[in-house]
């Protein structure tokens, strides 16, 4: 009889990397089928589609790609009709995933470390980044758009998912201008008489940087856009927005461009990350007044921020809840990610700033130190105050690993829920669904991808919103995994 002390329980992990590993396969093969493996019962209320974009192939022909990051755009669908679900997946169709398929080897350079095969001297004065399309998709004005930060959308048919081109918004934007991948809907803004609005921007990088901000209607169109230039380089995944500003954190990281020109290192991998530079967070009106000055600049420690979860405005402060790391995760060359050594890594932690706009000053003060990423709320309270978001999380009280779990936060009460899928169950990002006609913030439902290893296929999971510790309501078995994604959206349209 073998006895283990309570010290090694504790440290025992919720998971094997090798099941995590499963999860980063490719998937090649493009479906379209009824669910019929379900557990537990879909909701008749829950009518809508779930869109879900992320990297699909880690490999380009069997040559691996050197970060996920890196991975071509695959949308995933899954279309809830009367207590049925239908699923269907296709690759964006983007000039380069089309070019390196035909190939069967790796034409381009990517972002995080991907190199055309040949050393250096293949990738040397190659500054052309491939469009991949990975990283959102969003249904707005009438059109499915698959985002990537670095440059253009593409746009796809909303049924068939088949890819109709770029998306240039009736010209407002030029080919080679970026739509960033972390739009914001305000439900109701007062501005356009309390239409919804849809709110994004793009980012120039260069010596200084310029962002530019996009307002589009509900057709789609853009009906306010502005720019501006920000002093040094800018690494900025997300930003938030109020009724009258957007924000950015900029993180304190510097590029150095000249290994990426040489052909020895890629753009990502030449990020530096500043732990003894405070992070500068730019407060920009969105509706800027004729010579009022345009950005306050404040700031706040040292830190990297991908995902902020949401933003209100109190009085003459801004509050924002976002996920704070350490450190930047820094890309290495002679990195495999596929052997991540977690305990290594620092967590992504939920913070709230109040940022004071009339002194300038920011406070901080954490709210959730479980290792966590991807949130989500109630679509009405974007850019407004709100009491429950939900979020990925690791299984583990602290430390970092992977997400295992679906957290929810009452930021009124303090209150926790969690529903894990550990041990061999790994989440993606979750979405809130509200039920229809709902008025309780939390009547709805959370809806997320779980990579299942003990059978190498991936789930989509329904749960209560307003209990998590519940249970799943159903559970869908899909036919095949799904690689770890990063984000999408819910249209009830
Ligand atoms: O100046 C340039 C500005 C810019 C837009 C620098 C640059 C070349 C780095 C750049 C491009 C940035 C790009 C292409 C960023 C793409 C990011 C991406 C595809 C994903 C980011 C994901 C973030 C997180 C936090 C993912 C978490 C994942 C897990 C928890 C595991 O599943
Ligand atoms: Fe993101």
């Amino acid at each position: 009889m073998h006895f283990k002390s309570q010290e090694s329980l504790v440290a025992e992990k919720s998971y094997t990397r090798e099941d995590w590993q499963g999860g980063y396969q490719s998937l090649t093969q493009e479906f379209d089928y009824w669910i019929d493996d379900i557990e537990g019962q879909i909701p008749i209320e829950l009518q809508g589609t779930l869109f879900r974009n992320g990297p699909g192939l880690l490999d380009v022909n069997d040559q691996p790609l050197h970060h996920p990051f890196d991975g071509d755009g695959m949308i995933s669908k899954i279309t809830f009709t009367n207590g049925r679900a239908h699923f269907r997946n296709r690759f964006v169709g983007t000039t380069g995933y089309l070019a390196e398929q035909k190939a069967g080897k790796i034409l381009y350079r990517g972002t995080f470390g991907t190199q055309k095969p040949g050393g250096w001297l293949a990738n040397i004065f190659d500054f052309n980044l491939k469009n991949i399309a990975n990283t959102n998709v969003i249904y707005w004005g009438g059109k499915l758009l698959a985002l990537w930060e670095a440059a253009e959308a593409y746009r796809l048919d909303p049924h068939t998912l088949e890819t109709l081109g770029n998306e240039y918004f009736n010209g407002a934007l030029s080919a080679g201008e970026a739509f960033a991948a972390h739009p914001r809907v305000e439900k109701t803004c007062d501005q356009d008489g309390g239409a919804p609005c849809l709110v994004n921007f793009s980012i120039k990088p260069g010596l200084s940087t310029t962002i530019t901000i996009f307002e589009l209607n509900p057709a789609g169109e853009i009906v306010r856009q502005h720019a501006h230039s920000v002093p040094g380089f800018c690494f900025i995944h997300d930003f938030v927005i109020t009724p009258n500003y957007c924000i950015f954190f900029q993180n304190p990281v510097t590029f150095n461009p000249i290994p990426f020109a040489l052909g020895i290192r890629a753009a990502g991998e030449c990020i530096k990350f500043q732990p003894h530079q405070p992070t500068q967070i730019l407060v920009i009106p969105r509706f800027p007044k004729e010579g009022q000055l345009e950005i306050k600049f404040l700031e706040t420690h040292s830190g990297f921020v991908f995902h902020h979860v949401n933003a209100f405005e109190v009085e003459e402060e801004v509050l924002i809840d976002s996920i704070c790391y350490q450190h930047l995760p820094e890309v290495e060359p002679e990195s495999d990610f596929r052997q991540t050594d977690f305990e290594a890594l620092s967590p992504g932690q939920l913070w709230r700033f109040y940022l004071n706009l009339k002194d300038g000053t920011v406070r901080r003060e954490l709210i959730e130190s479980r290792c966590c990423e991807f949130p989500s709320i109630h679509p009405a309270n974007v850019g407004h105050s709100y009491r429950y978001l939900y979020i990925g999380a690791a299984h583990a009280e602290s430390g970092n690993a992977p997400l295992q779990a679906l957290l929810k936060i009452d930021l009124e009460s303090g209150e926790r829920q969690l529903w894990s899928a550990a041990p061999r169950g790994f989440v993606g990002e979750p979405i809130f669904v509200p039920r229809p006609g709902s008025e309780k913030e939390d009547d709805g439902w959370v809806l997320a991808l779980v990579y299942d290893a003990a059978h190498h296929r991936s789930d989509l999971v329904i749960l209560d919103a307003s209990d998590l510790s519940k249970g799943v309501i159903a559970r869908l078995h899909l036919k095949h995994h799904i690689p770890y994604g990063l984000h999408g959206s819910f249209t009830s349209e």
